[in-house]
């Protein structure tokens, strides 16, 4: 079976960013990334498709045409890993041997756990869809266009979830192109979050506050989706504050944009690189695993408690890669990451808030201005200049997140 220096599990971002550099330094025959899909996707972009501003073709890629060109990719997919050896099994039945192990397959979206979504997102005419799949982020579109006014109704899951300001990104959008279709008058919408606030920093949930408020926009906390009843056009939700523990209530709808639960990927479960949920037991601030020196891990199924995000992905990616060198070498790791992760908050069809924050849910932001209200520049950076970012800088391995530049942008604060 085969052998490598580097084995790199998963080509998305994270994978990718990883390899790229690997291939460029250490050459042909020294790497293998094991990914089993034909087609990658820029996921930061389903919020527009959902919105009907972009479409899915414009997130899709040929993985082909961003595997490292000295890498050798195994079109499989992982399915255990056995540290102790070294060696990873695939399902082609066959193992790979490393010396050094990048594991970055992400996560996945828990559509069963609530009862009867899955059988309405499936429905073309049941006016429920979820931006979080490229299966019907393109249904969010035409949900919104066909919508003809009643309760518009988004809700926000337990977390951890990647990029957990898409939830409300998609009602500011919808919200905005209701009210410039004259749609907005006969429309209520609705946010039911299983959380007590709009959003984890302070600083965005007090402008993100005002914006509710100004749009008529309720707000319901700790209310937690249960189940779709489809043909109903009703959803049930759980109620999650002290006092009414164990309480459901019926919410009738004639849209519905959900965010499913998410969750460690089903074979991650278990295995012995993995902590007690199945999130790869990783040091957060090396990313070296706690137990395998020779294993890293970035991105949405590592165990770092940040914000999932490409962004994050970004930063963790120049640790990383640092670190990992370090140990190759023969020491030890010695940049930290400061959980840097960032959400551009689209707010409507032409503002948007940079939201970057680091572990602490403390602003950590890029520019030396005031990021925190909406802006159309932002929403430009957004919608323009990230794709770009990402396919031609993040995934060649050459952008490592912003820090150099807040640096530079705060000389002499010595604070950022
Ligand atoms: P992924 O991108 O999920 O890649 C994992 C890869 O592993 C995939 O290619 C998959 O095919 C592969 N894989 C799966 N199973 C296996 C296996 N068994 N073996 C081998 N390979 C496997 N981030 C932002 O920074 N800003 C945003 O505005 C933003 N908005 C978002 C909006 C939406 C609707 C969504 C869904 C996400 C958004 N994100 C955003 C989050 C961002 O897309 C993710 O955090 C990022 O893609 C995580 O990268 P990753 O490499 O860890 O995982
Ligand atoms: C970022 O680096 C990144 O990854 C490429 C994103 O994902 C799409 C982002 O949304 C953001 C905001 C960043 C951070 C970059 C800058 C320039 C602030």
């Amino acid at each position: 079976d085969k052998s490598y220096k580097f084995v790199v599990c998963g080509a998305g971002p994270g994978g990718l960013a990883v390899a790229s550099s690997l291939g460029r330094r250490f050459g042909e025959k020294s790497i293998a990334i094991i990914e089993p899909a034909d087609y990658h996707y820029y996921q930061p972009m389903w919020t527009l498709v959902g919105c009907g501003i972009k479409t899915l073709e414009d997130s899709r890629r040929k993985m082909a045409d961003f595997m490292p060109p000295q890498a050798d990719w195994l079109q499989t997919s992982v399915t255990g890993f056995r540290p102790n050896e070294n060696i990873v099994e695939t399902a082609d039945g066959s193992t790979v041997k490393y010396d050094y192990l990048i594991v970055a397959v992400g996560l996945q979206i828990d559509y069963g756990k609530i009862k009867g979504l899955p059988e309405a997102l499936e429905d073309p005419n049941s006016m429920v869809s979820t931006n979080y799949s490229s299966l019907y982020a393109p249904k969010t579109f035409e949900n919104v266009r066909r919508f003809k006014g009643g309760h518009a109704l988004f809700t926000f899951p337990t977390i951890p979830i990647k990029c957990p300001g898409a939830p409300q990104k998609i009602m500011y959008l919808a919200e905005d192109y209701w009210r410039r279709n004259g749609m907005k008058e006969n429309t209520k919408i609705s946010f039911n979050t299983t959380l007590g606030v709009i959003f984890p920093v302070k600083k965005y949930a007090d402008v993100l506050q005002g914006i509710v408020k100004e749009r008529g926009i309720t707000v319901n906390y700790q209310h937690k989706l249960l189940e779709v009843l489809g043909d109903k056009r009703e959803a049930v939700f759980e109620l999650l504050a002290e006092d009414k523990q164990g309480e459901t209530i019926t919410v009738p709808y004639d849209f519905l944009h959900a965010t499913p639960p998410m969750a460690p990927l089903d074979f991650m479960v278990g295995q012995p690189i993995s902590d007690q949920l199945g999130w790869v037991d990783v040091d957060p601030k090396t990313l070296q695993h706690k137990k395998y020196a020779n294993i890293f891990s970035l991105g949405d199924c590592s165990s770092v408690p940040t914000s999932k995000t490409a962004a994050a992905v970004a930063a963790e990616s120049r640790v990383l890669k640092r670190n990992l060198l370090e140990v190759v070498k023969g020491g030890s790791p010695r940049l930290e990451y400061d959980g840097y992760t960032s959400c551009p908050l689209i707010t409507s069809m032409d503002k948007a808030i940079l939201a970057e924050f680091d572990f602490n849910v403390m602003p950590l932001e890029t520019f030396p201005i005031d990021q925190g209200p909406p802006r159309r520049w932002v929403y430009r950076l957004k919608k323009d200049f990230m794709p770009g970012l990402y396919w031609h800088m993040l995934l060649r391995g050459w952008w490592g997140g912003p820090g150099f530049a807040r640096k530079l942008m705060h000389l002499g604060d010595h604070s950022k």
